[in-house]
C-alpha cells in the first residue's frame, strides 16, 4: 500500500517550527586484534552509541548552477524541470505522454515505513524528511558555448520534438554565462565549441566565477546555491608536490596561473571561497588534494565524481550479488557506443582513460570482500571499452559480459545489451545529486559526548549512490556496492527523524 506522507511519533523525535529533532542509537561494533593464549584473534564489541539530529525545516529557494548547462545532460535536465513545472505533455508516436520525475530516487522512488495488517506500506523518499521541491529550480550556469537553451536542447537530439515545440519559448531567453576553457584538458574536437570563454589569468578566471555566482544569486533572488559540473569529462590533471598537493600550494599556483590546475579544479575553487556546494559529474580528478583541504578548513561541501547512470549501476548490482553469493566473477569486459558530443570527446585517449578509470574501480570493494573467492590481490580481468559512433547520437549501447567461476570447476557466463538514452538517464541523477547536497547542508548532528552540534563531512560520502566512484573523506572505506549505497543513505534520512534503520527482519512475522 502507498501512503503519500507519515508523521513519527515519538519521545525522541520533536517536530519544532524551525527544526525537527531527534535522538537515534547507532549499533554498531568495535574491533579489537588482540593476542589471547599465544594466538591472535578478532574480537567484536557490540556498541550503541546516541546521536543527536537536527534538521532546518524551512526549504529554500534553491538556485542550480550546472557548468556545461548547454550541453545533453544540462539541455535534458532543464527542460525536463520546466516541463514538469508546467504540466506539459506531448504526443509520441505511443501515446500522450506526461512529464515526470522517473528516474530519480528522491521524486520516483519509495521507502517502507512499515506493515499495517500484514501489508506493507511504503511512502514516497522525499516524505522522510523536507526536500526541495524540483519544480522550483531556478537554473542557470556557464558554458564554452554560447548557444541559447532552446537552441541546445535541438542541438542534444534527445528530446521528443513536439516536447521540444512547447518548450523552446520558455528556454530561448536563457543563455549560459561563459565558461573557463583549457583545450589541453578535453579533447582536440572540442575546440570548435569554445566561443563563449572567459579571459585572463587563472585567478581573475575564479574571481569570475565567484562574481557570476553572487549575481544569479542577487538575480534569481535565491536563498542557497549548488553548483555542478557536467562539462566534458576531463583528462587527469597531475597531482606534483608544491603544485595542488596543499591548500597553500594550490591557491600559490592559482597565484602563479600555473597551467596544470584544470577548468573543473578553478570553478571548484571559486565554489569553496564562496561556501556553496560543487558537485562533480564527470570522471576526472578535479578533486586534488588540495582543493580537497580547503574544502575541508571552510567545510564547505564538495561530492563526486561521475554520474552513475546505467552499466555501473548494473555492474554494482550484479557483481555485488555474484561475489554474495558466493559466485567469483573472474572476468567483467564492458563495451559502450555512443554518438553525442560526450561520446565524441571521450574518442580522445587521454579523456577515455578518466572514463576508464571510474569505470575500473567499482568491483573493487566487493571483490576484497570475499576472502574466500579471492587470494589477497587478486582481482577480476575488468576491460572497459568505449568507442564513437556518431550515428547512434545520445543512445548509448552498453554491452556486458560477465564470465564467473561457479560450483566445481564450473563456468556461468552473463551477457547483457542495454540500449539506453544517456541524458535521459544522467538529468534525474543530477537533480538527485543537487536536492541531496542541499538537504544534507540542513542537517546537524552530534555524537554522544560531543559538546556541539556539527554539519556532515564536508566531502559528501552520502551522494555515493549517484557517483560512480565516490569522495569520501580522508581515511574512510569506499562503498561500491549499490544496495549498500542506497541504504546507507535512506538510513541515515531515517535516523534523522528517530525512525530505525531498515533491517528487513519482519521479526513479527517470525
Ligand atoms: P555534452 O558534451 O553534451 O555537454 C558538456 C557541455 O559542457 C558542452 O555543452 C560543452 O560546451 C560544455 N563545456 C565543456 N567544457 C566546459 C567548461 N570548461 N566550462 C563550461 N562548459 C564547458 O556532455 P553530456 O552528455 O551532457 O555529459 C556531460 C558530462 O557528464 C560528461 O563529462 C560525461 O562524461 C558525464 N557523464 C554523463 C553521463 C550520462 O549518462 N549522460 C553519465 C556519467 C557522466
Ligand atoms: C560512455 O561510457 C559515456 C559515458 O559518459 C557514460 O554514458 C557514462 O559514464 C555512464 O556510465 P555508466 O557506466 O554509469 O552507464
Amino acid at each position: 500500500m502507498f501512503v503519500e506522507k507519515f508523521r513519527v511519533e515519538s519521545p525522541n523525535v520533536r517536530y519544532g517550527e524551525e527544526e525537527i529533532e531527534a535522538v537515534y542509537h547507532y549499533e554498531t561494533t568495535d574491533l579489537v586484534h588482540e593476542s589471547r593464549d599465544g594466538a591472535y584473534q578478532w574480537i567484536v564489541r557490540p556498541k550503541r552509541v546516541r546521536y543527536d539530529f537536527k534538521t532546518q525545516t524551512r526549504v529554500p529557494k534553491l538556485g542550480v548552477m550546472l557548468v556545461g548547462w548547454g550541453g545533453n545532460n544540462g539541455s535534458t535536465l532543464t527542460a525536463g524541470v520546466i516541463a514538469n513545472r508546467e504540466g506539459i505533455s506531448w504526443v509520441t508516436k505511443d501515446k500522450v505522454q506526461q512529464a515526470d520525475y522517473f528516474g530519480s530516487l528522491t521524486q520516483a522512488s519509495t521507502i517502507r515505513v512499515g506493515s499495517y495488517n500484514g501489508e506493507e506500506i511504503y511512502a514516497p523518499f522525499k516524505s522522510l524528511l523536507p526536500m526541495v521541491n524540483p519544480d522550483d529550480i531556478v537554473f542557470g550556469g556557464w558554458d564554452i558555448s554560447n548557444m541559447n537553451m532552446a537552441d541546445a536542447m535541438g542541438r542534444a537530439k534527445v528530446l521528443d520534438i513536439d516536447l521540444q515545440k512547447q518548450l523552446r519559448p520558455y528556454m530561448e531567453s536563457m543563455v549560459p554565462l561563459p565558461g573557463i576553457f583549457e583545450p589541453d584538458f578535453v579533447a582536440a574536437n572540442q575546440g570548435a565549441r569554445a566561443n563563449n570563454v572567459i579571459k585572463g589569468t587563472k585567478s581573475e578566471q575564479v574571481q569570475q566565477i565567484i562574481k557570476d555566482i553572487r549575481e544569479f544569486k542577487e538575480q534569481t533572488q535565491v536563498d542557497k546555491v549548488v553548483v555542478l559540473w557536467t562539462a566534458n569529462t576531463e583528462r587527469y590533471s597531475n597531482v606534483i608536490v608544491g603544485l595542488n598537493d596543499t591548500m597553500e600550494n594550490l591557491m600559490a599556483s592559482l597565484e602563479k596561473n600555473e597551467t596544470e590546475i584544470s577548468p573543473s579544479t578553478l570553478y571548484g575553487i571559486a565554489c569553496v571561497l564562496e561556501n556553496v556546494p560543487y558537485i562533480n559529474g564527470s570522471p576526472q580528478n578535479t578533486f586534488v588534494p588540495g582543493l580537497i583541504e580547503m574544502a575541508i578548513q571552510r567545510n564547505s561541501l564538495i561530492g563526486g565524481d561521475d554520474f552513475k547512470s546505467g552499466q555501473t549501476k548494473m555492474k554494482s548490482v550484479l557483481v555485488e550479488f555474484l561475489v554474495g553469493a558466493g559466485i567469483k566473477p573472474t572476468s567483467i569486459v564492458s563495451y559502450n557506443h555512443l554518438g553525442n558530443n560526450d561520446g565524441m570527446n571521450l574518442s580522445a585517449p587521454q579523456t577515455f582513460r578518466s572514463k576508464e578509470i571510474s569505470k575500473s574501480n567499482v568491483v573493487d570493494d566487493m571483490v576484497s570482500s570475499n576472502g574466500i573467492l579471492y587470494e589477497p590481490g587478486e582481482h577480476p580481468d575488468h576491460v572497459i571499452v568505449i568507442k564513437y559512433v556518431p550515428y547512434v547520437g545520445d543512445s548509448k549501447r552498453a554491452m556486458d559480459e560477465y564470465t564467473s567461476e561457479i560450483f566445481m570447476g564450473g563456468r556461468s557466463t552473463i551477457v547483457l545489451h542495454n540500449t539506453c538514452e544517456d541524458s535521459l538517464l544522467a538529468a534525474p541523477i543530477i537533480l538527485d545529486l543537487v536536492l541531496l547536497a542541499e538537504l544534507s547542508t540542513r542537517i546537524q548532528l552530534k555524537e554522544e559526548g560531543e559538546g556541539k552540534f556539527h554539519s556532515f563531512h564536508p566531502v559528501s560520502a552520502i551522494l555515493s549512490y549517484l557517483t560512480k566512484a565516490p569522495l569520501v573523506p580522508p581515511s574512510t572505506p569506499v562503498v561500491n556496492a549499490l544496495a549498500k549505497q542506497r541504504a546507507m543513505l535512506e538510513n541515515i534520512l531515517r535516523a534523522c527523524v528517530g525512525l530505525a534503520p531498515e533491517n528487513n527482519m519482519n521479526l513479527e512475522y517470525k
